[in-house]
């Protein structure tokens, strides 16, 4: 190689290696400043999910995992960063003791808010561990007044109290089915020991004569010794305080006795599995639930629900909402952090599945209202719905929507309007919206 090659050479290679530094250099168009980091909210879902009334904890669970999946596809973003939330579901078992196991495992998890538990029995000591936690607690089914009557801070139900129930299927059984002699039985739990109570409160200062009180467990399988006491007073109407896993067997053991009379339950045994426990002989039993019917819950909720998970078995709009309570409020603290968006959730004001949504200083559901069922081929059918103490006849809501909305966002906060009608929780949706000028 003579020189004059060389050098060609090494201007080739010198250029060569400029032209690939140039190359290598990122343009600044393509320079994109860093997108904040996200944050993964976990809301935890506590509740029965084996046992006896498995189907009514499932039913808690998907609507927490609903309200969950459509806050996810909204993309939130809360304090400058997109916020992703995540389920964290525990089996209580309907059990006390392993309630207060399963809310030590969510505080230690770092959960942001439990939604749930599913019994007041479970819901009441758990609280007590959310609450010195800093983590806030909203049931969507439990209805003992002790729940909320203990001035714990971050304590929440989106259905009514026992106080209002009681006296609400009480009155029922008083006036409507004109019952003289009535015979009670709780399963000693604090739900239906509680609810019993409240029923034979209203019932003895109507004179009502309460011929027998009796009590059993939520474990029980036999009650004919307390049916057989029960028949000997042949009462006119006989009130269970419990689930309907002992509803539906007692009913059923009760007209193989020969017990002529009405039975009558409270939430927990107001369900259609009563028509599968009891069979024929669940018809015509008289129940109450602490809420709307489930035929009541918003269009948007009822698609959404029934799409991904079928039937609503009870209180899954409930705990949908609940679930929303909790979203609301990191949005109006601007913070995903117990300690600032607890005190907004006293503050939300929303209209959810369940029409509007807001608390009173206890925790409360303001305007709960109270539905009275009676079970007639084959399924409950809502009657009355009671609201501030007064008896309306339910209204059916309009024809559902024609397709399933978007999203199952909150409205936004309503401007005053009269209070939704029973039954019509799109309608009261549509009353929120602004008007058109
Ligand atoms: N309210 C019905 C059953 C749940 C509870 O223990 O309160």
């Amino acid at each position: 190689m003579n020189r004059s090659t060389k050098l060609a050479l090494a201007v080739a290679l010198a250029l060569g290696v400029a032209a690939c530094g140039q190359k290598e250099e990122p343009k600044k168009a393509d320079v994109k400043p860093a997108a904040p980091a996200g944050v993964t909210v976990t809301i935890a879902h506590a509740g029965p999910l084996t046992g006896s009334i498995a189907h009514l904890g499932k039913d808690d669970e998907n609507g927490v995992a609903l309200a969950i999946a459509q806050a996810n596809d909204k993309k939130l973003v809360i304090d400058g960063k997109p916020v992703t939330f995540k389920m964290m579901s525990e089996d209580d078992q309907a059990d006390p003791k392993t309630g207060t196991t399963v809310a030590q495992k969510l505080v230690d998890a770092k959960v942001a808010a439990v939604v749930g538990h599913l019994n007041s029995g479970v819901t009441i000591p758990a609280s007590e561990i959310y609450t010195k936690a800093g983590i806030p607690v909203i049931s969507g089914s439990a209805t003992n007044p002790t729940l909320t009557d203990r001035g714990l801070k971050g304590v929440f139900r989106t259905v009514g109290r026992d106080d209002q129930q009681g006296p609400a299927i009480a009155a029922y059984i008083a006036t409507e089915l004109k019952a003289k002699k009535v015979a009670i039985i709780d399963d000693k739990t604090a739900y239906g020991e509680g609810l019993a109570n409240e029923v034979e409160k209203f019932l003895k200062g109507a004179k009502v004569t309460i011929v027998g009180r009796e009590r059993t467990t939520d474990k029980e399988t036999d009650f004919k010794a307390i049916l057989t006491k029960i028949k000997a007073k042949n009462p006119d109407v006989v009130f269970h305080g419990g689930m309907d896993a002992t509803g539906g067997p007692m009913l059923k053991q009760a007209r193989e006795l020969g017990i002529k009379g009405t039975f009558s339950f409270g939430d927990g045994a107001c369900t259609n599995e009563m028509a599968k426990l009891a069979g024929a002989a669940a018809e015509g039993l008289i129940c109450s639930q602490a809420g709307l019917p489930a035929e009541a819950a918003s269009a948007d909720f009822k698609n959404a629900f029934k799409a991904k998970y079928g039937d609503i078995k009870q209180y899954a709009p409930y705990f949908y909402d609940a679930t929303l309570t909790v979203i609301e409020a990191m949005k109006k603290a601007n913070s995903v952090d117990p300690a600032k968006f607890t005190p907004e959730m006293y503050n939300v004001s929303f209209t959810g599945a369940t029409g509007k949504v807001e608390f009173d200083a206890k925790g409360d559901r303001k305007e709960a209202e109270i539905t009275i069922f009676r079970l007639q081929d084959g399924s409950i059918k809502p009657l009355a719905v009671v609201k501030n103490g007064v008896s309306s006849p339910f209204a059916a809501p309009a024809a559902p929507a024609a397709a399933p909305a978007a999203s199952g966002a909150p409205m936004p906060p309503a401007a005053p309007t009269a209070a939704p009608a029973a039954g019509a929780t799109d309608a009261a949706k549509k009353a929120e919206e602004p008007k058109k000028k």
